[in-house]
């Protein structure tokens, strides 16, 4: 069949971000089915889509729908229209079957598909999109296929998928053309799946919760791929990439043998790390670490379900400033059992760590199926059968706003302390920066 992959993502805050996963959608399908990329970011016109329909004339269009709005609370309305103007161009400009993947699906398939009027869509890994097709091909009934939802019918999710994870990578596409000339970032996975359970979270739902390694070799091989290409820093897309410290150390240890130069970054959590551990990854090109941090409130971080302290916090950070790593910490505020206290604390702390950016989100979106989405509707924070789609906010006792004015106030207009996720202030710091050449996340060019 004729398979056309769009990226609907058209946010360039904080940055472009390259469409990982459609790559290995494409690799899943490209050995059976002929298999063409469309990004609208890159291609800055969703009319591009519309002439693109017409003059391929795909059987199958495949929406990547990644985000679903930007989870610090600026902004209420959501990406899920751009979405939902893609799926109605396509219904206009063909007579194609519409099938819908990514993570923002995976979070709220059974919404997205009634937002979109899709026909179908794959929740978690969209490497099992091949059976569908299969399927459609031989007009069979695609009900209860694995990870394989349809409209009006139930969600069932499914396992991780254990099938070969294989990336088709096309230097030459012209998608990549933009990132490169944006600000030169790729991305690759060194690990898929989370096996931690902090109470917010939504990776666990879409990665599963084993830890699969990509064998170090493999990581190595598609860094140098990306490098070859004109890439000029790396960003490790795992959930969370220390989950597997002696993992890390063999990518690290692969990505020199391959000789591999690029700079890099990954989300870390704040997990006390073994002597020379940051040391290693740094000779391997690592220059930036954003750890997950939330909370420097030892009852915060119980409530959160994480497993580190806050001198853990703490020592990751000393020890990946020791390492010369740009470092960020990212807090999420306002959480079950916050209070005036347990605020303060966090930023007394966040004051003492020397030499970082400082992202605080104030309040935690909540999410379908997790944890935290029950905690609010058994405290009464939420109604039963709230709708969570239009981005929802867990509402402690002390107001967001009171939140954001503590936070404000600690800052003093120092540029290191961003409320939220920095928005369109750093995404305008970045097209700058980037316009001149330069390259990675920039947010180290805040710290004062
Ligand atoms: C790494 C990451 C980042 C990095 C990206 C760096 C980089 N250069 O790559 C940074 C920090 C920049 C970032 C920024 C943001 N992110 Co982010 N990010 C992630 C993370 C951890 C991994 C994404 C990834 O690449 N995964 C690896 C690829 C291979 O997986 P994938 O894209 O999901 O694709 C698979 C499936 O989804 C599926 N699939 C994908 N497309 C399609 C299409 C079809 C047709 C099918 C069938 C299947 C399919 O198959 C793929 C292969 O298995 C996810 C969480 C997660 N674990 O997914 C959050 C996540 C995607 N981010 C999220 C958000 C909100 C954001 C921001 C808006 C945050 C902000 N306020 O700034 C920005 C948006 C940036 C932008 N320009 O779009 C949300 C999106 C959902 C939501 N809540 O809206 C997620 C899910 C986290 C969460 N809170 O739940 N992010
Ligand atoms: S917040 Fe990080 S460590 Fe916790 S479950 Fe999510 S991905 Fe895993």
């Amino acid at each position: 069949m004729k398979v056309l992959l769009v990226s609907t993502n058209r946010s360039a805050v904080p940055f472009p971000v390259y469409p990982l996963g459609l790559d290995f959608v494409a690799g899943a399908l490209a050995d059976r089915h002929e298999v063409t990329l469309l990004d609208l970011l890159a291609d800055e016109r969703l009319d591009a889509l519309e002439a693109t329909l017409r003059s391929s004339v795909p059987d199958v269009v495949g929406l990547s729908i990644r985000n679903v709005d930007n989870t610090d609370g600026t902004n209420p309305e959501g990406f899920v229209e751009d979405a939902r103007r893609a799926a109605a161009s396509v219904r206009r400009a063909s007579g194609a079957r519409v099938v819908l993947g990514g993570s923002g699906f995976g979070i709220f398939p059974a919404e997205l598909l009634a937002a979109t009027g899709a026909d179908a869509g794959i929740v978690g890994e969209g490497e099992r999109v091949g059976a569908l097709l299969d399927a459609w091909e031989r007009g069979a009934d695609a009900a209860g296929l694995p990870g394989v939802v349809l409209r009006d019918a139930p969600v069932l999710r499914t396992g991780p998928w254990q099938g070969p994870r294989r990336r088709r990578w096309r230097a030459e596409a012209p998608h990549v053309a933009f990132y490169l000339r944006h600000g030169g970032m790729l991305n690759l996975q060194s690990r898929r799946g989370c096996p931690h359970a902090c109470t917010y979270c939504t990776y666990p739902l879409l990665e599963g919760r084993a830890s699969r390694p990509v064998p170090p070799r493999d990581v190595a091989a598609e860094a140098r791929a990306l490098q070859d290409a004109g890439a000029r820093f790396l960003f490790f897309a795992d959930s969370t990439f220390n989950v597997d410290p002696p993992h890390n150390l063999a990518v690290a240890a692969a990505l020199r043998a391959a000789e591999v130069r690029l700079p890099w970054g990954a989300f870390f959590a704040p997990s006390a790390p073994e002597r020379g551990y940051f040391g290693s990854l740094a000779a391997a090109g690592l220059t930036h670490v954003e750890f997950g941090t939330e909370s420097l409130s030892a009852p915060m971080l119980t409530s959160f379900g994480k497993w580190f302290s806050p001198d853990d916090v703490r020592e990751a950070h000393a020890a990946a400033r020791a390492a010369g790593l740009n470092v960020a910490h990212y807090f999420l505020l306002g959480g079950p059992g916050e209070t005036a206290a347990t605020l303060s604390e966090t930023l007394e702390g966040a004051e003492r760590l020397d030499r970082c950016a400082r992202f605080f989100f104030p309040a935690p979106r909540i999410f379908p199926d997790t944890p935290l989405a029950r905690r609010a509707q058994a405290e009464g924070r939420l109604r039963p059968g709230h709708e969570l789609l239009p981005p929802t906010f867990y509402r402690c006792d002390v107001p967001a706003e009171e939140i954001l004015g503590m936070v404000r106030a600690r800052a003093a207009g120092r540029l290191d302390w961003v409320a939220g996720s920095g928005g369109e202030r750093l995404a305008r710091v970045a097209v700058r920066l980037h316009a001149r050449g330069e390259t990675g996340p920039l947010w180290e060019r805040l710290i004062g």
